[in-house]
This record gives C-alpha cells, sequence and structure tokens, in this order.
C-alpha cells in the first residue's frame, strides 16, 4: 500500500513535546511517510525561562541540493515554527523544487498565542508570514495568529462574529482555506473553518485547563487525517480528539507540554 510522503519543516526542541517531537510520531502513527526539514534546534521550547537557538537555514540549503540531485518529491508540506524569516525563503523554493502531483501546502503560523508573540519573534517575523501564507492551500492560525496576520485588535473573549470578521480580513491576504483553531463559544472549543467563501464550524466541549504545545499536536493530527479524508471538518474533529485525550491524560505539575504519547497509545 502507498502511503502519502510529506515534508514537514519546524524546529527541533531537544525538550518540550512540541513541534518535531510532536508531528514525527502523531503522521507516523497515523501512517504517513514523514521526512523533516528542521530549521533550528533548540535547547527546548522557549516558554522555559532560558533556551538555546542555533538557525539552519545554511544547512536547509545544502540538503536541498543534494534532494535536488536524488530527485525527491513530496505529496505534501506540513509547516510549523520556523524561527526565522529567512526559512520562509527556503520553504518556498522547497515549495518550486519539491511539490509532487496535486501537492498540498498546509502552514501553522505558529509564533503566537494568548494576544501575545512568542519570544523569538517580531513584527519582521510577522510581515514575512504574511507573505508566506499566500502559498498555502490550508492555514492553521489560533485567533492571536490571525490577527496580528491581518492587523486586527486581538480580543480574549471574541465572539464568533468577531472571529467571522478577522477572518474575513485575513481571507484579503491569502486565497489558503483558513482553519482558526482554539475558538470558543458557552463552554465549548473549536474550529472556525473559511473555505470556499463558506463557514463551518466545529465544535468539543472545552477543558478547564490550558497547556502549551497543543497547536502542535492539533496541526499534526488535523494534517494526516487531511491527508486521507480530504474533509476540514473530520480532520479538525480527529485532530481536536487527539488534544482533548492528550490533555486528560496530562498530570497538571508537568507544565510544558502534554501526554500525548499516552493519547496516542491508547487511541482506538
Ligand atoms: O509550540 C510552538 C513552539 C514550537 N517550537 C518552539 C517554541 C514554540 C512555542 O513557544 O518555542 C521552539
Amino acid at each position: 500500500m502507498l502511503s502519502k510522503r510529506i515534508l514537514t519543516m519546524q524546529d527541533l526542541s531537544c525538550v518540550g513535546q512540541c513541534s518535531l517531537t510532536v508531528a514525527l510520531p502523531v503522521l507516523s502513527a497515523y501512517g504517513v511517510e514523514t521526512c523533516v526539514l528542521p530549521t533550528a534546534l533548540l535547547s527546548n521550547h522557549t516558554m522555559f525561562e532560558k533556551w538555546s537557538c542555533l538557525d539552519l537555514t545554511d544547512e536547509a540549503r545544502n540538503i536541498m541540493n543534494v534532494w535536488k540531485q536524488n530527485g525527491f518529491k513530496f505529496d505534501a508540506f506540513y509547516l510549523g515554527y520556523l524561527g526565522s524569516a529567512s526559512l520562509m525563503d527556503v520553504a518556498r523554493d522547497c515549495f518550486k523544487e519539491f511539490s509532487g502531483e496535486g501537492c498540498k501546502i498546509i502552514i501553522d503560523p505558529a509564533f503566537g498565542d494568548n494576544g501575545k508573540l512568542y519570544p523569538a519573534f517580531d513584527s519582521e517575523y510577522v510581515a514575512a508570514m504574511r507573505k508566506l501564507i499566500k502559498s498555502a492551500d490550508i492555514i492553521l492560525p489560533n485567533l492571536t495568529e490571525a490577527c496580528f496576520l491581518c492587523g486586527a485588535e486581538y480580543r480574549q473573549d471574541a465572539s464568533i462574529e468577531y472571529i467571522e470578521e478577522v477572518i474575513g480580513k485575513l481571507s484579503l491576504l491569502t486565497d489558503a482555506t483558513i482553519v482558526l483553531t482554539g475558538a470558543e463559544k458557552d463552554g465549548l472549543i473549536g474550529e472556525v473553518i473559511y473555505s470556499d467563501k463558506k463557514f463551518s464550524y466545529v465544535w468539543a466541549e472545552k477543558l478547564p485547563v490550558r497547556y502549551h504545545g497543543t497547536g502542535d499536536i492539533f496541526a499534526a493530527a488535523f494534517t494526516a487525517n487531511y491527508l486521507e479524508t480530504a474533509s476540514l471538518e473530520k480532520a479538525s474533529a480527529f485532530a481536536g480528539e487527539l488534544v482533548a485525550n492528550s490533555i486528560r491524560a496530562t498530570d497538571p505539575a508537568h507544565g510544558y507540554g502534554v501526554n500525548f504519547e499516552y493519547a496516542l497509545k491508547n487511541a482506538k
């Protein structure tokens, strides 16, 4: 049986249950051949007080030169935390060089949460991402990222009407389908999806705790399921369930990520 072959581009945080250490196991568990282009090597993710970071732009160029000679192609690209604007040029060149037939580009902007940018990022990074999402088929921003990208005010208790207004603004910047994650209403959490100029919604019970790294689990599981089902709603529900099960399995004393390993191991 032929499985899809994906290239995921994001950082390798040695400690932290995020980016590549999440994407690889999740995509593999769901039957996707997962190739990686690590964008940066970090001691740990940047929600810890201290971290080190080696940008891998130069090595990515070396890797791509060899890939070209080997003639590699991919069925999809899935991008998460990149680390610097120069990696976005690398990404664009990857799309040009290594897209197989019908290749899908899925981008999680992965630069902020709770109304703030992650510590390593600034408005230049956001501006570069604003350009990169023009190449995407699907983007997976949370509300913070959507607001930064389109210049809207971030509102903590955003109504669905406001979220739709933000998505409307964001859709002026890209033709990509927009799957806005972490929307909330009436005790529920879910996705507001904007595709072919129409909105749809996927809701689940909102759990009373929030943890770091759940966006990366959502994006990896969404990508795996979407490649199989081609359904935005099914992929969102599937990914939301893995996130919820991971949160349920997490000891609150474990503050830097969620127990997705348990959820994956026990998935039916
Ligand atoms: O989970 C997103 C993420 C990925 N990679 C690194 C991060 C973060 C969020 O802070 O710091 C290095």
